[in-house]
């Protein structure tokens, strides 16, 4: 089926389950209903029957004879005709449920689609790890000051890295990505989600939680220089002879580090 016959089928089965069929107006009357409404004919004719022969007992004239086989056959044919109603309308819901699940399935792959078009610029610019459990992006291709760079990684449904567990292979990990082979030796700096903006030296993750306490910050670091040093990054050499996780002025562009 084509979608837009998938489409039409759905509304024809939402707006009018029983079809063309149905001369009698009002709403649309459920498959249930029909049955009901066939069941109770089928006793009325049989009261009917009754009735009719109990008359003929009375008086048995041909003339009773054929109101009663007129009035029987047309009976009988209006409840086959009922019967054919109700036989369709039970097809076209089975239809609207099969629509109904075929457009389930597309829902849940057009979310699988949009989850991974998400990323689909990180993969053109930039590069992939992971790192205890979670996949993370480094963005060596533009610098930005900390707020844009946290801005940046959440339009794409992410933040700044909080990695865990084992800190200097993180690091190592993201300097593998961002360090370049050519080029004169000078520091650059990538920006992760801590700070210690809301109270100077308690450093915390975006989430709220605590750095820990053995995180390895450089022997003299975090140093808050000039009093303006508030974000985390990690600070590295152009030439690989120098890295370590440092504080830094917020407001400078730097390269970053997201986690999806
Ligand atoms: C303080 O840290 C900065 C890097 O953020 C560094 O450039 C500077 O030399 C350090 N100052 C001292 C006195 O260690
Ligand atoms: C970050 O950079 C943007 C764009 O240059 C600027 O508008 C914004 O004020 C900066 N924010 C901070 C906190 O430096
Ligand atoms: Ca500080
Ligand atoms: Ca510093």
């Amino acid at each position: 089926m084509t979608s837009l016959s998938i489409v039409t089928v759905l509304i024809l089965g939402l707006l009018c389950p029983c079809s063309a069929d149905i001369t009698a107006p009002g709403p649309p009357r459920d498959v249930n209903d029909l049955t009901l409404e066939v069941n109770e004919l089928e006793e009325n004719l049989a009261i009917n029957q009754l009735a009719i022969l109990h008359l003929l007992n009375r008086d048995p004239s041909d003339t009773m004879c054929e109101r009663k086989s007129t009035m029987e056959s047309e009976v009988q044919e209006e409840l086959r005709h009922l019967r054919e109603v109700v036989e369709e309308c039970t097809t076209l819901r089975e239809d609207h449920i099969k629509v109904q699940e075929d457009l389930r399935h597309l829902r849940e792959v057009v979310e699988e689609l949009r989850d991974h078009m998400k990323w689909k610029n990180f993969v053109d610019v930039g590069k992939f790890f992971h790192h205890e459990g979670k996949d993370f992006y480094v963005n060596k291709e533009q610098k930005m000051n900390w707020t844009d760079s946290r801005k940046w990684c959440q339009v794409r449904g992410g933040d700044l890295a909080q990695p865990t567990g084992d800190l200097n292979a993180f690091k190592q990990q993201v300097l593998q990505l961002i360090l370049p082979n050519v080029g004169s030796a000078s520091y650059e700096g990538a920006w992760i989600g801590g700070s210690d903006i809301a109270s100077e030296g308690q450093w915390i993750w975006l989430s709220g939680t605590q750095l820990p306490n053995n995180f390895p910050w450089s022997d003299n670091q975090p140093n808050n220089s000039r009093g303006n040093e508030d974000c985390l990054e990690i600070y590295y050499k152009t030439d690989g002879t120098n890295n370590f996780y440092n504080d830094g002025p917020c407001t400078y562009p730097k390269y970053f580090v997201c986690e999806l």
